[in-house]
């Protein structure tokens, strides 16, 4: 701030200098002599600087300040250097060229009725490594990964789980970085209720309610908040119990955010989506998800994504491994790449479990590696070495 006043400060009395030159000239009519002209160009040059140096500063306070509050109105966040790597991003910030995302005929669409595939990385629990939720990580991973949509994982019934005994105010604060980071990076961001352990959401649905009316209204104006409103329902949990829960938790949603684009889990830690085509909400902007993790899942899952994409379900897979469903063990990356293959071809976003250093699989970062961007090949699992050059666009 103080230097953009001193530039100001500058800039006055160069222009009281041209006043002056310019009075000066006027009396000597129109035959000026080339020494006054030079010296009224040199201070016009110096004032033409002195208005680039304004404007570059003004830019990267811009830039520094732009982290919003909660609920601060959604056009303060807007502007956002242009991402490097991302495929799709020909327009500058991607949240700004695909705006507002809608479900037409099964298919994602963006704000100019184009077809948009988000390439997304997920978090692990945000209770447990909350610090890459941060904007370094995001820029890294948007610039050097080519990801435009990060998930935050909020887990609901573990150690540290919102719902058991987590720190509640702690995970909002994640959950406001998180969005915050993603919108001034010009990203989309997921905001994952993670059920898991408990298996029915129905578990914790008046919490569900009560956290997705805070995030809805906090953020009912940003057009790059995407709401996952049960990550993997699974044991007991069936169809008609989600389903009723989603008819639950969505309207809270819409109330504040009416045309947010929502994503439910499915039966089976997300892999019945069969089950939703039977039977589907009749919300619009809705995307069921399938989750599939390549060691364990194969061709007979992806028949049947096949078979619900072709009868038209919208389909979102919001999470995926490239090693099996317990996110260890080995890597399977020629079944990962027929996933991905299926996915292009049906243009269904899809995001990988998870920023971790955790000694797992799907922990992309090397065991111990502490570095929160900027990450060479030894610095990553196997798993993000494929997924780095996956959605950076370099095996595609
Ligand atoms: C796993 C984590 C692991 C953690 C466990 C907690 O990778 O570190 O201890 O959860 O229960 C899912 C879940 C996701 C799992 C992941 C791997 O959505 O929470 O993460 N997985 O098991 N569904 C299929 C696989």
């Amino acid at each position: 701030m103080k230097s953009i006043m001193k530039i100001q400060r500058r800039a006055l009395s160069a222009l009281c200098c041209v006043a002056l030159a310019l009075a000066a000239l006027g009396g000597c009519g129109s035959s000026a002599e080339g020494g006054n002209s030079a010296e009224l160009e040199s201070l016009q040059a110096q004032l033409e600087d002195m208005q680039r140096e304004l404007d570059e500063l003004k830019g990267s306070q811009t830039a520094s300040e732009g982290v919003p509050a909660a609920n601060a109105n959604a056009k303060s966040a807007e502007s956002t250097p242009t991402p490097q790597l991302n495929p799709t991003n020909a327009n500058g910030n991607f949240r700004e060229a695909h705006g507002a995302l809608k479900v037409v005929n099964g298919r994602l669409l963006d704000q100019n009725d184009e077809p948009v595939r988000l390439y997304g990385m997920s978090t692990h629990g945000l209770s447990w490594y909350p610090q890459y939720v941060t904007e370094e990580t995001f820029r890294s991973l948007r610039d050097e990964w080519g990801i435009n949509c990060v998930r935050l994982a909020l887990y609901t019934a573990e150690n540290g789980g919102y719902c058991t005994d987590g720190d509640q105010s702690m995970l909002r604060n994640h959950i406001l970085n998180g969005v915050n980071h993603a919108t001034n990076l010009g990203m989309y961001v997921i905001v994952d209720w993670h059920i898991l352990s408990e298996q029915d959401p129905n578990v914790y649905k008046e919490q569900a309610k009560e956290f997705f009316d805070w995030v809805s209204s906090s953020y009912g104006g940003y057009t790059n908040v995407i709401y996952e409103i049960c990550n993997e329902p699974n044991g007991y949990a069936t169809w008609d119990s989600v389903k009723s829960y989603a008819e639950e938790v969505i309207p809270v949603i819409r109330a504040n955010d009416p045309d947010a684009l929502i994503l439910v889990g499915t039966p089976t830690w997300s892999q019945d989506i069969d089950k939703a085509l039977a039977d589907p909400l009749s919300f619009d902007n809705v995307l069921y998800t399938l989750h599939f993790y390549a060691a364990t899942h194969k061709d007979e899952l992806r028949s049947r994504l096949k078979k619900c994409a072709n009868a038209g379900l919208p389909v979102f897979i919001s999470e995926f491994g490239t090693c099996d469903a317990s996110g260890n063990g080995g890597n399977d990356f020629a079944q990962t790449e027929e996933w991905m293959k299926l996915a292009e071809d049906y243009n269904i976003s899809t995001v990988a479990w998870n920023l971790s250093n955790k000694n797992e699989t799907s922990g992309v970062f090397a065991n111990g590696c502490e570095k929160l961007s900027g990450w060479s090949d030894a610095d990553l699992k196997e798993s993000g070495v494929w997924l780095k050059n996956y959605f950076g666009g370099l095996s595609r």
